[in-house]
C-alpha cells in the first residue's frame, strides 16, 4: 500500500511528515503531525528528525526551515504556492515604506521569508492582535492580508495601514453566504477565519485560526458548527469531534488552494526516494 510504503521510507530516512490542516484526507492520514503552519514547524523542531517532509505550500516549508535550521526541508510539490504570499515582494514593500515613512511592519506568517526578513515582527492569525498591541508605536503597516489587518484594527486602538493582499478563497465568502448557512443550520455556531472579509467576521459567532477552531469545537458545549474557512478543515474537525456536526459556510467557494492540492501520495513517495542522496551521509 502506498501509505505504508511512504511511512516506511520516512522511517528509514529519519523524516517527519508534517501535514497542514487544509490538506486532503488521504494526505492528513499519513501525517506524523497535522496542524497550522507555525505549530507544525515548532513540533518538528522538538523531534530528532533529520528531514521534514512538509505537505503544504512554499511559505510553510520556509517557516520550517527558519524554525529548524539544521533539518533538510522537502516540499512534495515545489510549485505549490499560496496566492496571498505571492501578493507581496521585498521591492514592493520597500516602495510602500518610502511612501508611508518609517513605520513598524507586522507581517502575517503567510508571506515569503524575504518579506519577513524586512519586517519588524511576524504574527499568526491567532496572535495578530496581541503582537500589534505589543508594539510601542501607535501606527504601523500590516502585510500581506488586508482582512487580517481589518480584523486586528477592530480589536486595537492603533492606526493600521493595510497591504492590499488577501486569500482569494476566504475573500470570496460574503455575509449572505453565512446568512444562507444559518438558515439551513439554525442551531449551528458560526466559526470564521480572520482571513475572511470584515462583513463575514462581524457576523460570525467566533473568529479563530484553524487550530483555534479545532480547539474551540472540542471544548464547546455546542454540537454543530458552520465553518467559514477552507473546506479542508472539515476533515480534521470531524476526526477530532466525531459526535459533532460541521457544515461548510459555502460548498462552492471554500475549496482548498488549487496549488495545495497538487500534493498527493505518489509525489510524496517519489520525493522520499529521489532525494535520498541529500540526506544519506
Ligand atoms: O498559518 C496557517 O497555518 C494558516 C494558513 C492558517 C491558520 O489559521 O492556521
Amino acid at each position: 500500500m502506498m501509505e505504508s510504503r511512504i511511512k516506511e521510507l520516512a522511517r528509514k530516512r529519519n523524516a517527519v511528515i508534517l501535514v497542514h490542516n487544509y490538506q486532503p484526507p488521504q494526505i492528513q492520514d499519513i501525517a506524523d503531525f497535522c496542524g497550522d503552519s507555525l505549530e507544525l514547524s515548532i513540533r518538528a523542531s522538538e523531534t530528532s528528525a533529520d528531514v521534514i517532509v512538509f505537505c503544504g505550500v512554499h511559505f510553510m516549508a520556509e517557516t520550517a526551515s527558519i524554525v529548524c535550521p539544521d533539518k533538510t526541508v522537502l516540499l512534495p510539490r515545489t510549485e505549490a504556492g499560496c496566492p496571498m504570499a505571492d501578493m507581496i515582494t521585498p521591492p514592493s514593500l520597500k516602495a510602500m515604506l518610502e511612501e508611508l515613512g518609517k513605520l513598524p511592519v507586522v507581517t502575517y506568517v503567510n508571506s515569503p521569508a524575504s518579506v519577513k526578513a524586512l519586517s519588524t515582527v511576524c504574527c499568526t492569525s491567532a496572535n495578530a492582535v496581541k503582537v500589534v498591541n505589543s508594539l510601542e508605536e501607535k501606527e504601523l503597516l500590516m502585510t500581506p492580508d488586508r482582512n487580517l489587518a481589518s480584523y486586528t484594527e477592530a480589536h486595537t486602538d492603533k492606526k493600521i495601514h493595510k497591504w492590499a493582499g488577501c486569500c482569494p478563497i476566504h475573500d470570496a465568502l460574503r455575509a449572505e453566504d453565512i446568512e444562507k448557512a444559518r438558515q439551513k443550520h439554525p442551531d449551528a455556531e458560526v466559526m470564521a477565519h480572520p482571513e475572511c472579509r470584515p462583513e463575514v467576521t462581524e457576523t460570525a459567532d467566533v473568529v479563530l485560526s484553524t487550530s483555534g477552531m479545532l480547539k474551540h469545537a472540542r471544548q464547546s458545549d455546542r454540537s454543530s458548527f458552520i465553518v467559514a474557512t477552507e473546506n479542508g478543515l472539515i476533515y480534521p474537525l470531524k476526526k477530532n469531534c466525531p459526535d459533532k456536526s460541521f457544515f461548510p459556510a459555502s460548498e462552492t467557494m471554500m475549496r482548498m488552494w488549487p496549488n495545495a492540492l497538487k500534493i498527493w501520495l505518489p509525489k510524496s513517495r517519489s520525493l522520499l526516494i529521489s532525494s535520498k542522496k541529500r540526506w544519506t551521509p
